[in-house]
């Protein structure tokens, strides 16, 4: 998979280099180039944002360099892209679409800034791949760096070969919509608190009853949303 990503702030994306997807992108299974938008304009002051017709606070950013990151994007790719743009107006992204742009040859991700951007951007990008609008949750960030972040690492990891041990993506795609079972390990006694006995006692069985339980459990308590 590539992945191309339009920024005004291209440090922002250094950490990736020694996270997972590090690892990931040097065996050739994961390619992630990130381009300043402002190598896209041609004014003295690189300008990327203009006042926003109809009045209104702060500032949008213009569509003339986009258009042209789009277009050099794109057309460097042998297939249509998925052209995403993280937003707080969007669809909610979920383990669903992660799970979806996994399988897909060439997303772009397209990180605002300010107000956001202007809206014929979208409509012109969608001449050229499919445009996703996608939120990460109902909090305003800053711009759309911090989501693409973890949209990233996200799909990153369900790409085939990218995660070291594939059994551990088995157990999570079989946990039925519910929240994960708690943890431990070692030692299992530490600081007066104790591992549950069902754990150290070697029935297969039981810890599997037991750990569905709590998933059960937890659900109801924190996220009732996910039950039925
Ligand atoms: C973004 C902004 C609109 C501030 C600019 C681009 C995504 N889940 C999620 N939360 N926030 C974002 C996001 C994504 C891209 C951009 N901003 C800042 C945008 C605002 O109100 C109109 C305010 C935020």
């Amino acid at each position: 998979m590539r992945v191309d990503v339009v920024t005004i702030f291209p440090g922002f994306f250094d950490v990736l280099e020694v996270s997972l997807l590090g690892r990931a992108r040097e065996r050739g299974l994961l390619e992630v180039h990130v381009h300043d938008l402002r190598e896209f304009t041609s004014d003295r002051h690189r300008t990327v944002d203009d006042t926003p017709y109809g009045g209104g606070a702060g500032m949008v950013m213009k569509p003339e360099p986009w258009g042209l990151a789009l277009d050099a994007l794109a057309a460097q790719a042998p297939t249509p892209p998925t052209i995403v743009f993280p937003s707080p107006a969007g669809e909610l992204f979920s383990q669903a679409t992660a799970q979806e742009w996994s399988e897909r040859e060439h997303l772009i991700i397209g990180c605002g800034r300010y107000e956001g951007i202007d809206e014929r951007v979208f409509a012109y990008a969608a001449t050229l791949g499919e445009v996703r609008l996608v939120s990460l949750g109902d909090y305003v960030l800053n711009g759309g760096e911090v989501a693409a972040m973890a949209m990233i690492e996200a799909v990153g990891r369900l790409v085939p070969g990218v995660v070291g041990n594939p059994a551990s993506l088995v157990e999570e795609s079989h946990s039925d919509g519910l929240l994960e079972y708690p943890s431990y390990t070692k030692p299992a006694s530490w600081r007066g608190l104790d591992v549950p006995d069902v754990l150290l006692s070697g029935h297969h069985g039981r810890v599997a009853e037991w750990r569905h339980e709590q998933q059960l459990e937890r659900t109801r308590t924190r996220r009732p949303d996910l039950l039925p």
